[in-house]
């Protein structure tokens, strides 16, 4: 191939990549980053494709940068094959001498494929309209200049195809910020109710007061799913339906579970997939409904339970541990975010995160184990969790003190006692801990001030739980069977 024609395929395909990326852009600005966006299914797709080691390997390794990966992925792909799509319109209608030719079959083809991806018109007519703004700019030309196409020509349609698409891309941002402002969200405005403002009092006043430790009840409760734009079910058309091994199919709608006396809970969650001394372990206020006030009518008649979720994510697990199990539709006193899995998700005291599944649709009776999402993928994270001292906290204090402080936490056989060394686990002390809050799954605070050695020392720190068990000393990491081990860290008082 002569190098023209290598030029003018470049430019070609600079053009449709741009269109398939002000395509993305255009569908965001108007339907923002709900599943009607029409990345949503690609990007959502790529991540349930992906093989388990990358995926372990973005969860362990990456955290919340392999998310940011994992989404902006599925975003490119998205632009991808919606610029393929702009590619295939300009080139159909290559031959026709009009002047709208391209925009027109470019807004078609991009609409239809839209649909198909986004279910959603109005996302594929914004999409439509993105991809046929950029074909429009770069066909435009002065009158006579037809024939003239030559390669300074190219690189001009390339790179003002380009700028288009990125010029759009920040329209759709900011407009998109406009919009979604102006609506505001009325969820906010909810008054917390009192008996929940008073377990929020109550944590904030067992609390220690120590600099950069994380309240009992979390400031910022972490995320982790399988969703790379998040299920959006509106409570109308919501339900949970309990099917398989019961005496009576059941469902539920969200109305049915208003209609419910509602109770509150503390209750901490922690992902298998943390860092032995991470941050996925939070803790909240949750409203909803103890799980066997729907399941005692359903007659469940099997031993294991697979729960599903409108993001296609499913786990299962002995049927047991559904007993203490609740249904929640508030966090903190407020509807819960979609983000942790509104309307409604369930919550299973001291089994690890994954288990607690957000977006509930099912819950099916099973009498024969099965496989859920993560354990095809090789991890064992349905079962209660590991015990765990986190050191979050290291501050030097006015009178020259070093204090040092964390979260323990071992799901529902309770936190009896943290202990500290400052020598590198030859002496050992016992730290304060916070008095407890009420509830079964709940961590707590532990403390502990000394005056420090000159120079560096390491300070290591162990939780024995409420059955009186010492939490193993070996470092493990997270795969497959959730961290655990001693957590320690080397401590220059001079740099605190
Ligand atoms: N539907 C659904 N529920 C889910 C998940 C998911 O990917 N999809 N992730 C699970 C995992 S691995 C964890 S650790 C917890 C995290 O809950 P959070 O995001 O509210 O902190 O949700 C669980 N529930
Ligand atoms: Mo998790």
């Amino acid at each position: 191939m002569d190098r023209r024609a290598l030029r003018s395929r470049l430019e070609r395909a600079t053009v449709a990549l741009a269109g398939g990326v002000a395509a993305v852009a255009g569908s965001y600005l108007v339907v923002g980053e709900s599943p009607a966006f029409v990345a949503a299914l690609i990007a959502n797709t790529t991540v349930t494709l992906a093989p388990s080691f990358l995926v372990t390997f973005a969860i362990t390794v990456l955290g919340d940068l392999g998310s940011q990966l994992a989404y902006w992925s599925g975003l490119a792909a998205t632009a991808a094959t919606l610029g393929i799509v702009v590619a295939v319109a300009r080139i159909a209608v290559r031959r026709l001498d009009r002047p709208l030719a391209a925009p027109l079959a470019v807004a078609v083809a991009v609409a239809v494929v839209g649909i198909a991806l986004s279910g959603s018109a109005a996302s594929a007519v914004g999409a439509a309209v993105g991809a046929a703004l950029v074909s429009t700019v770069v066909d435009l030309r002065t009158p006579g200049d037809r024939k003239s196409a030559d390669r300074t020509d190219d690189s001009r349609r390339a790179v003002l195809s380009g700028a288009v698409a990125v010029a759009f891309g920040f329209l759709a941002l900011g407009g998109r910020r406009v919009l979604a402002t102006d609506r505001g969200t009325d969820e906010e405005q909810v008054p917390i109710p009192d008996d929940v403002a008073a377990m929020l009092e109550d944590a904030r006043a067992k609390s220690f007061d120590v600099e950069f430790l994380e309240p009992l009840v979390s400031d910022h409760f972490y995320t982790v799913d399988i969703a790379n734009v998040d299920p959006a079910p509106a409570r109308e058309d919501w339900s949970v339906r309990i099917h398989g091994a019961v005496g009576e199919e059941t469902t539920y709608t969200f109305d049915d579970i208003d209609a419910m006396d509602h109770d509150h809970r503390f209750e901490t969650l922690r992902c298998v997939g943390e860092s032995l001394n991470g941050r996925k372990m939070d803790t909240a206020v949750w409203t909803g409904v103890p799980l066997m006030d729907l399941l005692d009518p359903a007659d469940l008649q099997g031993d294991y339970v697979m729960l599903r979720a409108a993001d296609g994510f499913y786990e299962e697990f002995p049927v047991d541990a559904l007993e203490t199990g609740f249904l929640a539709v508030g966090m903190n006193g407020r509807p819960l975010p979609r983000e942790h899995g509104a309307p409604a998700r369930a919550l299973i005291p001291g089994h690890w995160g994954e288990i607690n599944v957000k977006w509930l649709t099912e819950i099916e009776i099973l009498d024969e184990p099965a496989t859920g999402y993560w354990e095809e993928r090789g991890w064992h994270g349905t079962g209660p969790v590991n015990t765990v001292a986190k050191l979050w906290a290291e501050n030097r204090l006015d009178d020259g003190r070093v204090e040092v402080a964390g979260l323990a936490y071992a799901g529902t056989r309770g936190i009896e006692r943290v202990e500290v060394s400052v020598d590198g686990g030859a002496t050992w002390t016992d730290a304060d801990l916070s008095d407890p809050l009420p509830g079964d799954d709940v961590w707590r605070q532990w403390v502990y001030r000394y005056d420090p050695p000159d120079g560096a020392h390491e300070v290591v720190v162990r939780a024995t739980d409420g059955l009186g068990t010492l939490q193993p000393e070996d470092q493990r990491r997270a795969y497959p069977n959730g961290p655990s081990g001693w957590v320690s860290k080397t401590i220059e008082p001079g740099s605190l």
